[in-house]
């Protein structure tokens, strides 16, 4: 009877760990199913630093095993003395000369990575202009939610981040009021976002993993920032090169104007929103560094604040107590307003939603270039 408890208690201990364990499988969210090659280049490091490590680990245990049974009093007898080995030239310049080895094994590819991974050169033009090929997001982590800017498009987001795949993403990185830090964990970091300096680094996402994780990766603050930092999330969606231009060219329609309400608590909503709210949160793409959060395409976004089911009644809770949600966020006590004033608020906050295809891609491309045209004419001048 004991022994049948005893197993049942280890087999409920064992499906724990194996639903524990599930957890580490997730393709948008694992370290150990890179997303593209600087994840793939990163994991390598792991595995090999892993295999160096239980190679020695192993080494260690079966000698001590072997001496602890071969040495037991019983065998040996009580006045054995083993052979006495200190000072031995051979044995010491073996024990000195494999950790040496291994870690010249660990090292090479180790520094080779670190710097290749840290190369942004396409990031600039041979002028020093900065790339117009390249596809570059200045990344501004705030307490408790990030802002992207696309520096050649001259568009902000915030919360979703929208790559494209199969190419280079550069980012800059920076932290707006304390250190925070940019993890992708499917696609690689992460790299601190200071206050002063920019770090800078690039992320591929393979567009096969990017379908097989449904166009979407999971990303987080890995440095502890304050009471919400462990709610700093924002979300990666990866699409293919064409989309992610059209993407930009929808969010640049609304460029001069913001979309206007068309129900009529939400044509209410936008009233209040610009009273309220819009000293914070700008709903047109081209304002980056306000103090909250860009709205342009909230109504398009994955979730709320980065971390609440993208629906209204959670947008009503939101707008309601944001401190019970998200301690000590930026928002909290920035206005008063009673529910049904939220509820139109909420309604207009749904509705910003993007038209899909109706920006003009060509002629965003057109207007980048002409302004690279500029950007290279002022750098030759230099
Ligand atoms: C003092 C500036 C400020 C004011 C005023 C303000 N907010 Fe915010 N808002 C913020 C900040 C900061 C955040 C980010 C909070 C976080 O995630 O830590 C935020 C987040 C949000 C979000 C979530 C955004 C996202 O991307 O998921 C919504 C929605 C929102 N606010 C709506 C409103 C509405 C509606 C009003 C007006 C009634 C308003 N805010 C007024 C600063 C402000
Ligand atoms: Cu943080």
């Amino acid at each position: 009877m004991k022994n049948s408890w005893t197993k049942t208690k280890f087999y409920m201990l064992m499906s724990v760990l194996a639903i524990f364990l599930a957890g580490c499988g997730r393709e948008n969210l694992s370290a150990l199913q890179p997303a593209g090659e600087v994840g793939r280049q990163q994991f390598f490091l792991i595995i090999l630093s892993i295999s160096i490590m239980l190679l020695v680990v192993g080494t260690v245990a079966i000698a001590f095993t072997i001496a602890v049974v071969k040495s037991r009093r019983s065998k040996v007898g009580e006045d054995f003395v083993p052979k006495q080995v200190a000072g031995n030239h051979t044995l010491e310049v073996i024990w000195t000369t494999i950790p040496i080895i291994l870690l010249i094994i660990l090292a090479i590819p180790t520094v080779w990575v670190t710097f290749t991974l840290a190369d942004v050169e396409d990031m600039v033009t041979e002028d020093g202009v900065a790339n117009k090929d390249s596809v570059i997001v200045n990344v501004t982590a705030y307490q408790y939610w990030w802002e992207f800017e696309y520096v050649h498009e001259n568009v902000v987001t915030s919360q979703d981040l929208v790559v494209p795949t199969d190419e280079k993403v550069f980012f800059n990185l920076k932290g707006a009021d304390v250190k925070h830090s940019f993890w992708v964990p499917a696609a690689g970091g992460k790299l601190d976002t200071n206050v002063d300096g920019i770090n800078s680094f690039y992320l591929v996402f393979d567009d096969d993993k990017a379908e097989n994780a449904d166009r979407l990766f999971y990303g987080k603050c890995a440095e502890l920032c304050g009471p919400s930092h462990a709610l700093m999330d924002f979300k990666v969606v990866a699409l293919p090169r064409a989309e992610f231009d059209q993407w930009l060219a929808d969010m640049k329609v609304y460029e001069e104007e913001a979309k206007v309400a068309s129900a009529d608590d939400a044509k209410e909503g936008q009233e209040i929103f610009n009273n309220s709210c819009i000293g914070c949160h700008a709903v047109t793409p081209t304002n980056p560094g306000a103090a909250g959060p860009n709205l342009t395409n909230f109504g398009d976004r994955e979730l709320i604040a980065g971390i609440l089911e993208h629906n209204k009644e959670n947008l009503v809770s939101w707008i309601k107590d944001p401190e019970k949600i998200k301690p000590d966020n930026k928002m909290t006590g920035a206005y008063q307003l009673n529910d049904e004033e939220i509820d139109k608020v909420a309604a207009y906050l749904m509705e910003l939603k993007l038209d899909k295809n109706s920006g003009d891609v060509e002629k965003m491309k057109k207007e980048i270039e002409a302004e690279e045209k500029e950007d290279n004419d002022e750098g030759s001048d230099k």
